[in-house]
């Protein structure tokens, strides 16, 4: 049965910085992900203390915001047959350094805080952090023609690809 979702993306600062932009969204076009939101901002504090809420008292939290706010970052919104796992199977775990070969952190970073991209955890947070850095009129609903070959017919929600 199809579940289709959405998950949120942040290319950080040290992806934009190390010229890494093109080669993750082509990771996620050529898995067969739809982009349905794209766009290029710089953090704000208010922004960034509410989307690392959950590490406001670690150690770490200020240089993390420091880290978030240094460069423009890229968000986008993937599209997809139960995505937000998938997603999180393509960038691997936190730490760089132990991520496996042929994942975005484990073929670029070596690093537990410069780890090149975030992406949603769970369908909670994914909904939260779409609303969070997305306007409704920002997203787009549109067919994709080669979900017919990528997904098998009841993978694919007709009403909604
Ligand atoms: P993930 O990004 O894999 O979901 P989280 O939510 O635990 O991981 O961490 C959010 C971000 O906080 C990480 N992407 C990383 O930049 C930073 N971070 C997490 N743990 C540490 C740590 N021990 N030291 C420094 N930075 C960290």
């Amino acid at each position: 049965m199809s579940n289709m979702q959405r998950t949120l993306i942040i290319v950080k600062p040290d992806a934009m910085q190390r010229n890494l932009l093109g080669r993750i969204v082509t990771r996620f076009e050529e898995k067969g992900l739809k982009i349905a939101g794209m766009k290029m901002t710089r953090l704000s504090d208010e922004k960034l203390d509410e989307h690392y809420i959950h590490h406001k008292d670690k150690p770490f939290f200020q240089d993390l915001k420091g880290f978030m706010k240094s460069s423009p970052v890229v968000f986008l919104v993937l599209e997809g047959h139960e995505v937000i796992e998938t997603v999180r199977l393509i960038i691997g775990p936190t730490n760089g350094r132990v991520a496996d070969a042929g994942s975005i952190r484990g073929d670029f970073s070596m690093s537990q805080a410069n780890n090149i991209v975030h992406a949603s955890d769970s369908l909670e947070s994914a909904e939260a952090e779409i609303k969070r850095f997305f306007a409704e009129d920002e997203l787009y609903d549109y067919q994709k023609d080669d979900w017919n070959w990528i997904y098998a017919t009841d993978e694919l929600d007709q009403n909604k690809n």
